[in-house]
């Protein structure tokens, strides 16, 4: 089920201040996936902490005026006022074995709806233990993106540590950055930089969309360069004992974190369609910690 992130905050705040009715935004939480319980007690929350008289339900008119009640505007999990539902396609390549530049990497899982993949042998042990040895030193508490400024914020959803290679920083990043290229059928230049995070026992990162919602005013800052985010593959630098899987609630699906495998997750198809279904985010860590390294693609070259 959709969780009251701050792209929905956002949502329940504009559109209780815009007239929209508790029932009218009730209903439009409903059709997106909340409990109908749940979605009502997030929309009497905001119209409680926002101060704004409510307007009851969908057939009373709004204002002292007697307009009619504004309908709430575009949820954030059906992006882009999207209608039709989101067409599957993709370039990654078919097979069991996929040769990524330098490296044999095997599929052991593909899902369709939403498409994800799941891959064995992405790094060797030995790059993992690089990529952690280069980083540990360097980890700065991580930061969230606010929708409404796309301002980056340090956000308690997110109980991580991390840092930034820039693309093809030195040679072992570039190696990895055309292997990771190679595997995702993007071109590199479309690929942001790389990066690391570190969860200690307890971190975890709660469902979000990797995409930057159209709706949102903050989106824009984001996607001035490169265009929207179309693809993430994440990357397992360690086994975790316990807990830290990448989930997606909406799929019922949950990927353990192996060392050297991976998960991939294509959100934007060539349409420019969304895909909803592609929240995700990663379950709490139970034993040890968990070091993954993320590469984000856009639609575009990212310079
Ligand atoms: O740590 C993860 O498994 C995870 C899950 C979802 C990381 C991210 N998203 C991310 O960095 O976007
Ligand atoms: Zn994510």
């Amino acid at each position: 089920m959709p969780v009251v992130d701050a792209a929905w905050q956002e949502w329940l705040r504009t559109n209780a201040a815009r007239g929209c009715t508790i029932d009218s935004m009730i209903d439009a939480m409903v059709q997106t996936g909340f409990a109908a319980d749940a979605a009502a007690q997030a929309v009497r929350g905001a119209f409680d902490a926002f101060g704004v008289a409510a307007s009851g339900s969908a057939a009373s008119p709004v204002a002292a005026g007697g307009i009619e009640a504004a309908l709430p505007q575009t949820a954030p999990s059906a992006p882009g006022g999207q209608r039709t539902p989101y067409a599957y396609d993709g370039p990654v390549a078919r097979g069991n074995t996929i040769r990524a530049f330098d490296r044999d990497v095997q599929v052991l899982m593909r899902c369709e709806r939403p498409q994800v993949i799941v891959f064995a042998n992405v790094l060797s042990p030995e790059e993992c233990e690089e990529v952690i040895e280069r980083s540990r030193h360097r980890l700065k508490r991580s930061t969230i993106v606010d929708p409404a400024t796309g301002q980056e914020d340090v956000i308690r959803n997110r109980t991580s540590e991390g840092i930034w290679y820039q693309r093809g920083e030195d040679a072992f990043i570039e190696r990895l950055d055309q292997r990771i290229a190679s595997l995702m059928n993007w071109p590199v230049e479309n690929g942001e930089g790389l990066q690391i995070l570190h969860y200690g026992p307890t971190g975890e990162y709660r469902p979000h969309f990797d995409y930057f919602p159209p709706d949102q005013p903050g989106s824009t800052v984001h996607t001035a360069r490169g265009g929207q985010r179309v693809a993430t593959l994440v990357i397992y630098l360690n086994d975790v004992p316990d807990g830290g899987e990448t989930i997606f609630p909406e799929a019922g699906l949950s990927v353990a974190a192996k060392q050297g495998g991976a998960v991939y997750f294509r959100y934007m198809n060539g349409q420019r369609q969304l895909d909803p279904l592609t929240l995700h985010g990663g379950a709490p860590v139970r034993a040890g910690d968990k070091w993954i390294m993320t590469k984000w693609m856009r639609e575009r070259a990212y310079v």
